[in-house]
């Protein structure tokens, strides 16, 4: 456990959860054992914890299709999750609020206006392409990605922007999915890129970025645990504002590598260039680990606003998740001046 590079951060010992809690919250929910393992952990681990119920008419949006791949994706979504709190003892955000205040430029850069513009984008059918350096490419269809096992991680996430939630996210570990194609020896790097729809993205018609969306990974990066692919949250189906059918979430990284809506992934040996590295190269770089102690050129990175909350919180090395990652960055290859 890296706790040195903790405790430079000064967590109160009132808010540190002992390493088995925080674990078993992490575990993945399996199967239809999810809401009642859910309940226990909730009860052991946060008194105040009650499972969330099913949330309201989210998930029946997704549900009127009713085709045979939507099917698969309802069948492997519990409905609830397993705890109101993060491993810190931070309340998750609101289902309304991780689903009304969404970065997705592809439709709008207007947060509050993604919702309603992405209300009838097309997720099913779906498929995404993985290849390049690999042994057994592979088009995965939905109902591929979701024979994954599907597990609950209640993640942080903050954007490189200044604000933060936390997220009930379901999915699976991008390791799986890598481990099917088998990487060469070869392959260095994992690049992603988002549908570039624009018959129903209206974003993207506008000549402002350098579409398509693109983000990548270092492999060891995309290896590491804690790295999914999510499919899901609050135990439903994501909505097309969240990044539907499948989103990348890296909670150790500023929000925008966390790329929604993904059709292609390629193995590949050199770092790939990310739509924001492109679009503005003297304020993004490849890592954009986070990191309070370098700004942003144009912002302090030392604090963030949970969204719901007054007031600001302190940014935490690696969003805290210092323990799980760090290791990646000993590397004397890794600059931190690429965090924002
Ligand atoms: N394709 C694509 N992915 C994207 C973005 C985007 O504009 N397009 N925005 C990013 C940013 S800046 C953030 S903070 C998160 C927001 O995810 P959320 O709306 O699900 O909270 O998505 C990231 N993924
Ligand atoms: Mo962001």
């Amino acid at each position: 456990m890296l706790i040195k590079k903790r405790s430079r951060i000064e967590i109160p010992s009132s808010e540190i959860t002992p390493k088995s809690v925080y674990l078993s919250r992490r575990h993945f929910m399996r199967g239809a054992a999810a809401a009642v393992a859910g309940g226990l952990l909730a009860a052991c681990g946060a008194p105040d914890a009650e499972p969330v119920a099913d949330g309201d008419g989210a998930a029946t949006t997704i549900a009127t299709g009713n085709s045979a791949e939507e099917s698969y994706v309802l069948d492997a979504m519990p409905g609830t999750v397993s705890s109101n709190f993060d491993e810190r003892g931070d309340p998750l955000n609101s289902l309304e609020e991780i689903t009304t205040y969404n970065n997705y430029y592809e439709f709008t850069t207007d947060k509050t206006r993604v919702a309603p513009l992405a209300k009838n984008f097309p997720t099913a059918p779906w498929q995404v392409d993985v290849g390049g350096l690999v042994n057994k490419p592979k088009t995965f269809g939905l109902e591929e990605l979701m024979a994954f096992e599907q597990e609950e991680r209640i993640y942080r996430m903050r954007c490189v922007e200044g604000w933060s939630m936390v997220i009930p996210w379901m999915g699976f570990p991008l390791s799986k999915l890598l481990n099917e194609v088998e990487p060469t020896s070869a392959a260095k790097y994992v690049r992603f890129e988002t549908i570039e729809d624009t018959d129903n993205m209206p974003g993207v018609r506008s000549s402002l970025f350098p579409w398509p969306y693109v983000e990548g990974l270092r492999l060891d990066e995309a290896m590491n645990d804690l790295a999914i692919l999510s499919t899901g949250l609050y135990g439903q189906p994501l909505l097309p504002q969240n990044g539907a059918p499948i989103r990348l979430v890296v909670p150790w990284k500023y929000g925008f590598k966390s790329i929604k809506s993904i059709v292609k992934i390629d193995l590949v040996d050199t770092m790939p260039e990310s739509l924001w590295m492109k679009a503005a190269p003297n304020e993004y770089g490849f890592f954009a680990t986070v990191n309070p102690n370098v700004p942003h050129p144009r912002w302090s990175q030392a604090t963030e606003r949970r969204i719901g909350e007054f007031g600001r919180r302190e940014t935490l090395l690696f969003n805290g998740y210092g323990d799980e990652v760090a290791h990646l960055y000993d590397d004397p290859d890794y600059d931190t001046t690429q965090s924002s």
